[in-house]
């Protein structure tokens, strides 16, 4: 088969048009990631070169050892994806001890993944060990809202989760576990992957103050619901601060626990502290 008929390179492509509909990428900004299965791999064998120059990933993940990834490309622009895929995004191949990749698919025009290549694959590698090699989906977007409110609130996990909770009732079925903060740091290197994969160990959305959010999942709608859930609540807490930064009434702690019994979630003890 042909990559560009395999079902999960559509699904990849949609997902990058669905994103930059939001607005969530502008220019270059963003990235996503998709870490194949045996039989997917198999299907496209045919176009896969095997003549790609081994490249330091920057980090190692040797539980992705071997592992076929479908990823954007660094410098490339979510917009044009739909356009011309194979100029802008790549299947790449880990070596044998997960420290090296090499492109066997895309990129026709040149370049490497992207620069968030090192956060992606250990994400990644901490996902598929906690999910049961579930997980396949890493996606970093820009989202406005949540870029936003990490000017305006402490960068602690219990804060950002329980007042994006607190604006849908959705929000704590959809992300039960809650979301992670990471302060401002340098992105692209092997710092903000490993302290963003720590987070990850217990949540499925970290959020960059001042940059935009990363979420796993285990699918293409999956993941990008998460994200477009996780902004929503992000993009009425916003409204609402604007509007009026007290609030009149919201979801409290006991309507919570009672939400948590009836649609059968856990929901950390953590983040439902009493507010005054
Ligand atoms: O430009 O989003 O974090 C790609 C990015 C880097
Ligand atoms: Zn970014």
């Amino acid at each position: 088969m042909k990559v560009l008929d395999a079902k999960f390179v559509q699904g990849f492509i949609r997902m990058c048009n669905d994103g930059w509909e939001q607005g969530w990428h502008e220019r270059n900004g963003g990235n996503l990631s998709y870490r194949m299965k045996p039989e997917e791999t198999e299907s496209v064998k045919e176009e896969l070169r095997t003549d790609g120059e081994w490249r330091e990933i920057g980090t190692s993940v040797p539980n992705l050892a071997g592992q076929y990834f479908l990823v954007t490309g660094s410098g490339k622009y979510f917009r044009n994806v739909i356009l011309d895929p194979e100029d802008s995004i790549a299947i790449v191949e880990l070596d044998e001890k997960g420290e090296r990749y090499r492109i066997c698919w895309g990129l026709v025009n040149g370049g490497k993944p992207t620069s968030e290549l090192p956060s992606h694959l250990m994400n990644h590698e901490v996902k598929m060990l906690a999910s049961g090699g579930k997980h396949r989906v890493i996606y970093h977007a820009h989202t406005t809202n949540v870029i936003a409110l990490t000017f305006v609130l402490p960068l602690k996990d219990e804060i950002f989760t329980r007042e994006l909770w607190e604006m849908a009732t959705e929000c704590p079925v959809v992300f039960p576990d809650g979301v992670g903060v990471v302060g401002w740091m340098v992105p692209g290197g092997r710092d903000i992957a490993v302290a963003t994969s720590e987070l990850m160990k217990q949540y499925d959305v970290a959020i960059w103050a001042h940059h935009g959010m990363f979420a796993s999942g285990e699918d293409f709608d999956l993941t990008f619901g998460l994200m477009h859930t996780v902004e929503k609540a992000a993009e009425i807490l916003v409204k609402q601060l604007s509007m009026c930064p007290r609030k009149l009434q919201t979801i409290t702690a006991r309507n919570f626990r009672d939400l948590a019994v009836d649609f059968h979630v856990t929901l950390p003890e953590k983040f439902l502290y009493e507010k005054e």
